[in-house]
C-alpha cells in the first residue's frame, strides 16, 4: 500500500458575491486541493467560527482518504452533536475530502459513489408573482426556458410580504441591521392558493409539474385541508406544510390527503427524518449535502429513504453555493431513488469566484466529468467580496404574534 497522504492546510473563506457563501479549502502534502460548501444562510459566521476554532485545527496531519473516520471523529467524537451549525461545518469538510478522494482517483465523484444510475437529473425552478396572473406569467417564462417542473408562489390579497414572492435578499448592500418582517394570515392563504393552481392547470395543461412551498406555516389540520384542496390539480408536491420538526403531525396530513409531500431542507440529521421515512409519511426527502453532514451522511438518509420508497428532492436554493450543487448532481446521478433537484440560479457575481462544470439544459441538470465534484474556487477573487450581514426574514401574524417564516 502506498504511503498515506496528509492534510497540511485547512481554512474557511467567507465571501459575498451577491450573497454570502462559506467555503472550506483543504490542501494535502501531495498537492491535492479540495473545497466544500459550509454556508448556513443568515448564520454564516457561526459555522465559520465552529470550523476555525473547533474542527480545522484537528484536521491537520490526518489522512484525507479516511473520510468515514473523519466524519465519525467530528460527529461521534463530539459530545454536543447535531444541529445546523455543527452539521454544516462537518459537511464543508466532508465534501472537500470527497473532492480530494475523487481527484486522487482521477474520477468524477459519481463514479466513486457507485456510478451513474442516470445521466440527467430532472430539476424544478421557481416562479412567483404578486398576483396569480403575474405568477403564471413568470411560470410561462420558465417554461419557455425549457423547465418541465416549476414551484409557484403567489402573493395573498391583504398580505404585504409573503415568502417566495418578496425576496428575502432584496435589501441594500452592506450590513443589514435586523431581519425584515413578513405578515401572515393562514385563512387568507388557504382561500387563495387553490385558485392559483386551478389557473395554472387551466393555462398550462396536464404535463407541467407544479410544486408549492407552504414554508412551515400551517397546523396539521390546515395542512390536510390544503392538500385536499389541491388534489384536483395534481401537484408534484407540497413542501413543508407544517413546521418540519413536528414529525408526528405528518400522520394526520398523510391520512387526509393524497397530495405528495416533501420536507427536509431544515433537517440536519437522519434522526430528524426517521419517523417520516419509516412510517412512509412523506414522498420526497429534501435534506441536502451542505446542511446534513455532507455526502457521507446524506447517503445514509437516501439509503434509508430508498427502503421506504421515498425519493430525493434536494434543496437547491441559491443560498447553497455552486459547490453544493456540483456535489448534489454527482449524488443525484448515482442515487437509485433520485426524484428531482431544486435549481435556482446563483447571483452573477458568484461566477467570479466559483467555476463549475455542471450545467442546465432543457429542464434537466447534468453533472460534469472532471475528477472531483467539478467546482473550483478562486480565493484571491473571493477577497474582493467581503462578508455582509444578511438575515432571513421573520414572520408575524396580523396581530403581531411571531410566527414561523
Ligand atoms: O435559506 C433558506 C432558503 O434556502 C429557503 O427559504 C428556500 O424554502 C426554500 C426552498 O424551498 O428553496
Ligand atoms: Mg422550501
Amino acid at each position: 500500500m502506498s504511503k498515506p497522504d496528509r492534510i497540511t492546510a485547512a481554512r474557511v473563506i467567507v465571501a459575498s458575491p451577491g450573497r454570502n457563501y462559506v467555503t472550506v479549502k483543504i490542501e494535502t502534502a501531495s498537492g491535492l486541493v479540495g473545497i466544500g460548501d459550509a454556508t448556513l444562510n443568515g448564520r454564516e459566521l457561526a459555522v465559520a467560527a465552529y470550523l476555525t476554532e473547533h474542527l480545522l485545527p484537528a484536521l491537520i496531519g490526518r489522512d484525507p482518504a479516511r473520510i468515514e473516520d473523519t466524519w465519525q471523529y467530528f460527529y461521534r467524537g463530539a459530545y454536543w452533536r447535531r444541529g445546523p451549525v455543527t452539521m454544516t461545518a462537518i459537511a464543508g469538510i466532508d465534501v472537500a475530502l470527497w473532492d480530494i478522494k475523487a481527484k486522487a482517483a482521477g474520477m468524477p465523484l459519481y463514479q466513486l459513489l457507485g456510478g451513474a444510475s442516470r445521466d440527467r437529473m430532472l430539476c424544478y425552478t421557481h416562479a412567483d408573482g404578486a398576483s396569480i396572473e403575474d405568477a403564471l406569467d413568470a411560470t410561462d417564462a420558465k417554461r419557455q426556458q425549457g423547465f418541465r417542473a416549476v414551484r409557484i408562489q403567489a402573493g395573498v390579497p391583504g398580505l404585504e410580504r409573503v415568502y417566495g414572492v418578496h425576496g428575502a435578499h432584496d435589501t441594500a448592500a452592506g450590513h443589514q441591521p435586523a431581519p425584515l418582517e413578513g405578515d401572515w394570515d393562514t385563512a387568507a392563504y388557504l382561500r387563495h392558493t387553490p385558485g392559483l393552481f386551478e389557473a395554472a392547470r387551466t393555462r398550462f395543461g396536464p404535463d407541467l409539474h407544479l410544486l408549492h412551498d407552504a414554508h412551515h406555516r400551517l397546523s396539521p389540520n390546515e395542512a390536510a385541508q390544503l392538500g385536499r384542496s389541491l388534489e384536483p390539480y395534481g401537484l408534484f408536491w407540497v413542501e413543508d406544510p407544517v413546521p418540519a420538526e413536528d414529525q408526528t403531525a405528518w400522520r394526520r396530513i398523510r391520512q387526509q390527503t393524497t397530495t405528495p409531500l416533501a420536507v427536509g431542507e431544515v433537517f440536519n440529521s437522519i434522526w430528524d427524518a426517521q419517523t417520516l421515512i419509516t412510517e412512509r409519511l412523506i414522498d420526497y426527502i429534501r435534506s441536502t449535502i451542505v446542511h446534513a453532514g455532507g455526502v457521507t451522511h446524506v447517503r445514509r438518509i437516501a439509503e434509508l429513504a430508498a427502503l421506504y420508497n421515498v425519493r430525493t428532492g434536494f434543496h437547491g436554493a441559491n443560498d447553497l453555493s455552486p459547490i453544493t450543487m456540483g456535489a448534489a448532481l454527482h449524488f443525484g446521478r448515482w442515487a437509485p431513488n433520485f426524484g428531482i433537484q431544486e435549481y435556482a440560479s446563483h447571483p452573477p457575481e458568484a461566477a467570479e469566484i466559483f467555476g463549475w462544470d455542471w450545467r442546465y439544459e432543457a429542464g434537466d441538470l447534468y453533472s460534469g466529468e472532471t475528477p472531483g465534484h467539478g467546482v473550483t474556487f478562486d480565493e484571491a477573487a473571493a477577497a474582493r467580496f467581503p462578508y455582509e450581514r444578511h438575515y432571513l426574514d421573520v414572520n408575524r401574524l396580523k396581530d403581531g404574534t411571531m410566527w414561523d417564516w
